[in-house]
């Protein structure tokens, strides 16, 4: 992909203009707000519509051609000179129940800042530009995570997306309709040319080391499994230890047990239960029944294995011999996925070129640019994260990292768009 004619350095010196992207930020984030400056925005809820229908607003403002496809994804098309397969930006809007404002958001709409200050230089690419906003990356309400962009790319079937249903018993595709964002489009249109995404780092590396980007060169592995126990519901009180089919008891043992686990695998290994839910649910009665799941994640596809392996041992050998049965069921599950060396290396070039400090690493969070590294060269920019924070209201991106990234973010699309 080679760097375009650039006449007396015009397009060096193009910027964002991060003001008006910040206010963008702040106007999506009105949508869902929730106390702390936070958003909440599940998928396919009225409040994802809301934000959906003003991000469309928005694409069509710009004279983007809007499309959505079957599974909801919306993708904004600025035509090249040329036709073929699109150079290709964007992220999600969709959020977690305590979610940021950053987290996806920043992706879709320095998108769209990158269209506008193209159209205000009056600058034509050569390949078309695309932006997206992918349908339920978050996997919070409807697993697995990263919906959208994985059915994009023919990772996960149309009709088994739309047949998903949530933790609250909602399903996808009745969901969709709801919020008439059930689309027409073909999936897996624009073909896509090149794939970069904007994304908050979310973790505490950029910050620890006072450097402005992140250049991302590969997403972690990560493996959800929601376990569903059934034991006895028996007094509090008069049932001895040794007779009980306690499921609470192996819920919160096996809780123990991931973070345990991780410690142990040490490196790169991470674990979480982040939901667990028991019945009846009463101070004095036996659960006789738990929910919960379990997220395990690595760089090293082996080692995410061991880690696999040895939480299924030990919830079936405490679950045995507390008499309660098992039944378990995979809710996400991807390898760790490398991305494009070149336009890893275009990310650094850019922003060193531009003068930002900048240093490659690995993600913790999965993202679209993960599913799209399946069709496309794919890679990211990482913006720093106040004190590591995100899924949490408190997350917080300074103004002149957002500056930085998109700037960043407009050259590197520039380029693979020729
Ligand atoms: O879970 C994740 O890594 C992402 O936030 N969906
Ligand atoms: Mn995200
Ligand atoms: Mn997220």
């Amino acid at each position: 992909m080679s760097a375009p004619a650039d006449p007396a350095g015009a397009y060096a010196r193009l910027r964002p203009d991060s003001a008006r992207l910040l206010d963008r930020i702040a106007r999506l984030a009105e949508v869902g707000a929730i106390d702390g400056g936070g958003v909440c925005r599940l998928a396919l809820t009225d409040e994802d519509k809301a934000g959906r229908d003003l991000v469309v607003g928005w694409m069509r403002a710009l004279g983007l051609g809007v499309s959505v496809d079957a599974i909801g994804n919306i993708v904004g098309l600025r035509p090249g000179r040329s036709a073929g397969p699109a150079v290709m930006t964007g992220s999600h809007i969709d959020t977690v129940r305590t979610g940021g404002r950053y987290d996806g958001n920043l992706g879709v709409l320095a998108g769209l800042e990158v269209v506008e200050t193209l159209n205000e230089a009056g600058i034509e690419t050569e390949r078309p530009l695309a932006v997206a906003a992918f349908t339920n990356e978050e996997g919070a309400r409807f697993a697995p995570d990263m919906m959208g962009s994985l059915v994009y790319v023919g990772g996960l079937d149309l009709d088994a997306a739309l047949a998903t249903e949530g933790i609250d018993g909602a399903c996808v595709g009745a969901e969709l309709a709801r919020i008439g964002y059930r689309g027409t489009a073909p999936v897996g249109a624009p073909e896509v040319h090149a794939f970069v995404e904007l994304h908050v780092e979310q973790g505490p590396v950029l910050e620890r080391e006072g450097v402005t980007l992140g250049a991302v060169e590969s997403v972690q592995g990560i493996s959800w499994t929601e376990f569903a126990l059934r034991g006895v519901s028996n007094h509090a009180g008069t049932t001895p230890m040794a007779l009980r089919s306690d499921a609470g008891y192996v819920a919160a043992e096996t809780a123990a047990f991931v973070r345990r686990l991780a410690r142990e695998l040490g490196g790169d290994q991470v674990g979480t239960v982040g939901l667990i839910e028991l019945g009846p649910n009463l101070v004095n009665v036996i659960a006789n029944s738990a929910r919960f799941t379990v997220d395990l994640r690595n760089t090293d596809e082996a080692r995410l294995q061991e880690a696999e392996r040895r939480l299924h041992a030990f919830v079936d050998d405490l679950a045995a011999a507390e008499r309660v049965e098992v039944t378990r069921r995979t809710l996400a599950r991807f390898e760790p996925v490398p991305f494009d060396p070149q336009v890893i290396a275009r990310i650094e070039a850019t922003a060193a070129r531009l003068g930002h400090t900048i240093r490659r690493m690995p993600s913790g969070a999965g993202h679209d640019a993960q599913m799209l590294a399946r069709v496309c060269p794919a890679a990211m920019i990482f913006v720093p994260s106040v004190g590591g924070i995100s899924h949490n209201v408190r997350e917080f991106t300074a103004k002149g990292d957002i500056a930085a990234g998109a700037e960043t973010l407009l050259h590197v699309l520039l380029e693979l768009a020729g």
